[in-house]
């Protein structure tokens, strides 16, 4: 029997979209490797790559026969298909906690999230301050649930999980845009610098 390929991912090396599921790979000591796609030229849109994702975005995972795409139903099916070490508890009452938290930190962060990307991108002379502050504001109140759920834990929902692997390149983005650290969220910045501890980070920073 001639052996699997490794994992090949479909990647653009600072897409934080990418980067979860790189943290996923490294953490469950999966081969993997990678083939770049430029979004910049635009080849995620190209008829070839559109025929692994019709979306025409990055990630792409493919194992052997599979091939997927969105980074966080990636990020479930390698937990699936490969489940040690576990990256979700086995209780379905804390999984469906997890998830939530993982909804809430993609969905209801995406509106001010993109909003400070957007202007952060402009010219420094072009951009909206009122719109800087307000979108850093709206953050820094989402992400007081964080420090809440995290409390004296090491990570977010206690153990390591798909909460922490997930939203890692976000709020890595959100320290680069200034939002973190912030003096009242005292325990996600401890969670910050434990989580660039961690070796399966190596291959995001
Ligand atoms: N929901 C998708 C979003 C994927 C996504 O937006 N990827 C970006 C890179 S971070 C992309 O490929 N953008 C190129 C484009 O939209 O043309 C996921 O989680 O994988």
């Amino acid at each position: 029997m001639s052996a699997q390929r490794p994992i090949q991912l479909y990647d653009f090396a600072s897409s934080p979209n990418c980067q979860r599921v790189k943290v996923v790979l490294a953490e469950k000591n999966l081969p993997y490797e990678t083939i770049p796609v430029d979004l910049r030229k635009g080849e995620q849109k190209k008829p070839d790559f559109l025929k692994l994702n019709p979306y025409g975005k990055v990630p792409v995972i493919i194992d052997g026969a599979t091939v997927l795409y969105e980074s966080l139903i990636i990020n479930e099916y390698l937990e699936e298909k490969y489940p040690e070490p576990p990256l979700m508890p086995r209780e379905p009452a804390k999984k469906a906690k997890i998830r939530i938290l993982i909804d809430y930190g993609m969905a209801h962060f995406d509106s001010p999230y993109q909003k400070l990307r957007q202007e952060l991108m402009k010219d420094a002379k072009e951009r909206n301050q009122e719109v800087i502050d307000g979108a850093k504001k709206d953050l820094k109140n989402l992400l007081q649930r964080f420090e809440r759920e995290i409390g004296d834990q090491l990570y977010l929902a206690g153990e390591f999980s798909l909460l922490d692997a997930d939203l890692i390149p976000r709020f890595m983005r959100l320290e680069g845009f200034g939002v973190l650290p912030d003096p009242a969220l005292p325990q996600l910045g401890k969670w910050l610098e434990r989580m660039k501890q961690r070796p399966s980070m190596r291959a995001i920073m």
